[in-house]
């Protein structure tokens, strides 16, 4: 926010009032009092409006989760009249609710494969908490009890608990909190054009697959409980692994025994063009975590699904299986996702990202690749990258740039994300064409004043 002083009185008093009491989440508070929070006051569509008036189209989806885009009535009705008729009960204690019944049974003719049976939660880390939880319990169960430690990525985002963010392998989530806990190790991962080189795309995906196979053998199998990774990285840099990863990550799990645990948070709800991403990229994971689509951000929900053969030993085990929220299986939370993938049915928004819109989302995206500063741009479904470098040959970045395009994007009405000087799109799947049209056109606009503003002609 520039010109403070022209801000209205309202506006104003927001940010006194969330400057001196309001701890935000992954801010350095100092720069932010000094500035002014931006006060997001209302949204439609794929529009979000602040507390002086401006509109930006949101090519975020909130944080990759608005999938049904904003102000859809059905699905704020739902919740309303779930938060009549049970706000709230718990499902300890022998009883449930018509609504987790309901989405419990409706995800399982979502989900790939044989996963069928949903633990609930309220938030991606705690889904990702509780999967470790269970991978844990199942080889205790199996009687397998040194298979504890748990093989994640570098650069990978799984959330902020302990457990989450020791899954995580974004090295400044770590020595705040003296993380990674014992027991978790990260591994390379697939991002050709960051760490590839001049190898050729398929022989980089094996080979970055291969180091999995090389820690389990450092490790011993016996000791590795599971591996854990998202189909495509999100908030690691959009990292789309060639096409020869996954089958080998595949074989190698299987050969070792190895669970894997795919984090459909992001991937999850259309986002790649199927309804998860184990989907588009042939994975058959032994449980899954899901969140954000699931309710388009409407509500905090969670979920972990299991399959056979983790669902069998967890829970027809004779001991009781000590884990569960307060809020496992809201009512309100689950009523608001039921709506939320009726809405997305009906308007068919998983068809259209993996056909009409997804594809000339990706048009437009390949375009931007003959932008001056742009070396490469990638995507799928509805989620894109661009990666600005001074040198295309050579990728040599100039540091600095993510920062100043979000910044210019922001100024002219368009949010974008910037990860180093990764820029990333993951708008609403209900984005139209013409606002798709809108969307690239700030976004050539914001590269040119970026441009500018890094002294290239
Ligand atoms: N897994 C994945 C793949 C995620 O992207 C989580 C787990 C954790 O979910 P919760 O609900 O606990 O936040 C996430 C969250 C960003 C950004 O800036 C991304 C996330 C969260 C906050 C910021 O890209 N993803």
């Amino acid at each position: 926010m520039s010109q403070a002083a022209t801000l209205s009185n309202q506006t104003k008093r927001w940010q006194e009032m969330d400057a001196a009491h309001h701890l935000h989440p992954y801010t350095t508070h100092h720069e932010l009092a000094a500035k002014g929070a931006r006060v997001i006051t209302h949204a439609e569509g794929v529009y979000l409006y602040d507390s002086e008036g401006q509109r930006l189209i949101d090519g975020m989806a909130g944080l990759w989760c608005v999938n049904a885009g904003y102000g859809r009535k059905e699905i704020a009705e739902a919740g309303a009249k779930a938060l009549t008729e049970l706000p709230y009960y718990n499902n300890f204690f022998q009883t449930t609710n018509p609504y987790v019944a309901e989405l419990s049974e409706k995800l399982s003719t979502l989900t790939p494969g044989n996963l069928n049976q949903f633990f609930f939660a309220n938030s991606g880390s705690e889904a990702n908490d509780s999967a470790v939880k269970m991978i844990r319990f199942f080889w205790n169960l199996q009687g397998k009890k040194t298979k504890k430690t748990i093989i994640a990525r570098k650069q990978a985002y799984h959330g902020v608990t302990m457990t989450a963010a020791s899954l995580s392998g974004i090295p400044s989530m770590h020595p705040q909190a003296d993380l990674p806990l014992p027991g978790f190790t990260h591994i390379d991962y697939p991002y050709w054009y960051g760490e590839g080189g001049n190898s050729n795309p398929a022989e980089f995906g094996l080979k970055v697959a291969q180091a999995l196979e090389a820690k389990i053998l450092e490790l011993g199998a016996d000791n590795v409980a599971a591996f854990f990774a998202e189909p495509v990285q999100g908030a690691g840099g959009l990292v789309i692994p060639p096409e020869t990863y996954w089958p080998e990550i595949q074989r190698i799990c299987k050969k070792h025994d190895v669970l894997l645990h795919v984090d459909e948070v992001i991937c999850g709800f259309g986002r790649t063009g199927k309804w998860f991403g184990s989907e588009t990229f042939n994975i058959e994971p032994d449980s899954m975590s899901m969140a954000k689509g699931m309710t388009s951000g409407y509500q905090p929900l969670s979920a972990v699904a299991v399959g056979p053969r983790m669902g069998d030993t967890l829970f027809n085990a004779d001991e009781e299986w000590s884990h569960g929220f307060t809020y496992s299986g809201h009512p309100v939370a689950c009523a608001v996702a039921l709506a939320n993938i009726d809405v997305m049915e009906r308007d068919h928004l998983v068809e259209k990202t993996g056909g009409e819109i997804g594809d000339y989302f990706q048009g437009k995206l390949s375009e931007l690749s003959n932008h001056p500063i742009i070396g490469e741009t990638r995507g799928v479904g509805l989620l894109g990258a661009m990666e600005i470098v001074k040198n295309k040959e050579t990728r040599e970045r100039f540091g600095d740039a993510g920062g100043i395009c979000r910044d210019h994007c922001f100024e002219n009405g368009l949010i974008m994300r910037a990860i180093g000087d990764t820029m990333v799109l993951s708008p609403p799947l209900s984005i139209t064409k013409p606002e798709i049209d809108e969307l690239f056109g700030l976004a050539v606009k914001a590269l040119d004043l970026t441009a500018e503003s890094l002294g290239v002609s």
